[in-house]
């Protein structure tokens, strides 16, 4: 088979962001688009010659062509083996798995998460470490200084390979092993939860539903709840993957999983409810008439973590993204264990993880983990969920009232401005930022401000800082707001506004977070001038 380089120029906009490229599909479509991105990645990654690779990818509109394109590309450059998934499916904490379990030297993710897929909408691509977690900015920087030189690449002349076939083939002189992409995976899950108190809750009457929005989790919550734990057949919905998720947006929240939430707030709701993203690694939860937000299921998590039998000797520390709330600090408090910030993106969370600093990590983004892979992990935490309930046997709702009696509640919520003129997003928060030091001391709509800053992060093993990764505003009443601009939009820009406020009252527990946060998301807009500056009446989701 031949070996051919083709000529070809640099891209512009080839910089990876909080998780990975992406991109609208039809720009990954255009002529050598992906394959000077691939091009980029062997270079940046020091080559791929001898090297094993996985990978796979959430089955999204364009991955069976891109797939193809790297596998030549791998054999072009010497790669010694691809591990694929069937199809060319891997959810991105099966990928993480596969890359730790047999060792490789690291694996490509084709995915854009929780963005809308086919030919109008997202594509991804993503390169994880050998430690199986998304590259660190050292390595996307090189990626991306690789891409901006790129006047050639190499690929192979070759017929597709099969991926529907488990097995091995070759490609050139590189060995191409297709796997079940369910099976390691599902293995690891009942490594690491109680699947027997599990079949016995399911047994005993327990009904749930999980919704796979048309996206890579069908199959893998089919086999597990419903082939290896005896939930009862129809527990999964939209579970079979497609192209362009069932023409839907795979994001799990409670927009998006729209069907779930009326179902779990109707006269038939099951006792749970569940729901995953397009590449598999978030998750929401949500028990009968009771949505739980994203910040406080991490923090549940940790504070029955000894429940499950991985977690039993307790946890080494945790682990939460800036913006996600501080609920998740006040349990660490209680364990007595290491308690660290990091910027949004699962990519910071590794080192703490691999320097066995944090076993638990989350993110208000619905993204929550353990040191079992390095990416987030949807499923996990749902079994997770489960084997919680499973031993404490009481309903979602009851557990939540017990979990803030015991440690008090952060109110939270997320709103997003999305495709927002980016010259007026980036002059907003220039100018806040110009003004944050100024803050201190002045009231806002009726907030104190106690102090405001710009959140840098310095990599407690490596050393490495991270700059720019968000403005904050903390009350002098526990209160905090934080506005970012999101790394993985495609349209313009997208505004965060994260707002977040303590009670501790036993008497206020129970509110509606919007309600609870009104004062507080008055003081955002008053301290930013947002709805003024994008002529909005108010965010796009609100979660
Ligand atoms: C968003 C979330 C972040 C998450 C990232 C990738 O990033 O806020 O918490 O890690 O998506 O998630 P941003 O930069 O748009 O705010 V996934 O499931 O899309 O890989
Ligand atoms: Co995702």
């Amino acid at each position: 088979m031949d070996i051919i380089t083709v000529e070809t120029q640099p891209i512009e906009g080839q910089k990876p962001g909080t998780s990975g490229l992406r991109k609208k599909t039809r720009t990954f479509m255009e002529p050598h688009f992906l394959e000077n991105f691939v091009q980029a990645i062997w270079i940046g990654i020091g080559g791929v010659q001898g090297k094993t690779l996985v990978l796979g990818g959430d089955g999204r509109y364009f991955s069976d062509r891109a797939a193809q394109v790297i596998l030549r590309m791998a054999a072009a450059f010497g790669a010694a083996k691809v591990i694929v998934g069937q199809n060319a499916l891997l959810s991105t904490p099966a990928a993480s798995h596969l890359i730790r379990s047999r060792k490789t030297d690291g694996g490509i993710i084709l995915s854009a998460s929780h963005n809308p897929g086919g030919p109008d909408g997202d594509f991804g691509v993503k390169f994880n470490n050998p430690n199986g977690g998304p590259a660190p900015e050292s390595v996307t920087g090189k990626i991306f200084e690789a891409s901006q030189s790129v006047t050639t690449y190499r690929i192979m002349e070759a017929h597709d390979v099969d991926l529907s076939t488990l097995g091995t083939t070759s490609l050139g002189r590189t060995e191409i092993e297709v796997v079940d992409p369910v099976e390691d995976y599902a293995q690891l899950m009942s490594e690491i939860f109680d699947f027997d108190k599990l079949r016995a809750l399911f047994a005993g009457g327990f009904r749930m539903r999980f919704d796979a929005m048309h996206a890579v989790t069908g199959p893998y919550a089919k086999t597990i709840l419903e082939d290896h734990l005896g939930a009862p057949a129809g527990t999964v919905i939209n579970g079979t993957p497609s192209p362009d998720f069932g023409k839907g947006h795979p994001d799990p929240n409670p927009i998006w999983a729209k069907e779930l939430m009326d179902l779990m707030h109707g006269p038939d709701a099951p006792d749970f409810g569940a729901a995953s993203d397009g590449d598999g690694d978030r998750n929401m939860i949500v028990g009968r008439n009771t949505y739980v937000t994203p910040s406080d299921s991490v923090a549940v998590l940790a504070a029955n973590a000894t429940l499950v039998p991985r977690y039993a000797d307790g946890l080494k520390g945790v682990a939460r993204s800036m913006p996600t709330s501080r609920a998740l600090d006040r349990v660490a408090l209680r364990l007595d264990c290491g308690a660290y910030e990091t910027p949004t993106g699962w990519k910071f969370f590794g080192n703490l993880l691999d320097a066995g600093m944090a076993s638990l990590c989350g993110e208000e983004s619905a993204g929550t983990g353990s040191d079992h892979v390095r990416e987030k992990d949807g499923l996990w935490a749902v079994l997770f969920w489960l084997n919680i309930l499973a031993e404490r046997q009481m309903s979602v709702a009851d557990l939540m009232a017990d979990h803030w009696r015991t440690y008090g509640r952060n109110y939270y919520s997320r709103h997003d401005y999305e495709a927002v003129d980016a010259d007026i997003a980036t002059a907003l928060i220039d100018d806040l930022r110009g003004k944050l030091e100024t803050l201190p001391g002045t009231t806002i709509a009726g907030q104190e401000v106690e102090w405001a800053d710009e959140f840098a992060y310095d990599d407690p093993v490596d050393g490495s800082r991270a700059a720019q990764q968000g403005l904050r505003i903390a009350t002098t009443d526990g209160g905090r707001i934080v506005f970012r601009l999101s790394g993985t939009g495609t349209e313009g820009a997208t505004i965060r506004v994260y707002l977040e406020k303590e009670e501790t009252d036993p008497e206020k527990l129970g509110l509606d977070p919007q309600e609870a946060l009104s004062d507080v998301i008055a003081a955002a807009d008053a301290v930013s001038g947002l709805s003024q500056r994008t002529g909005r009446s108010g965010p796009d989701v609100i979660t």
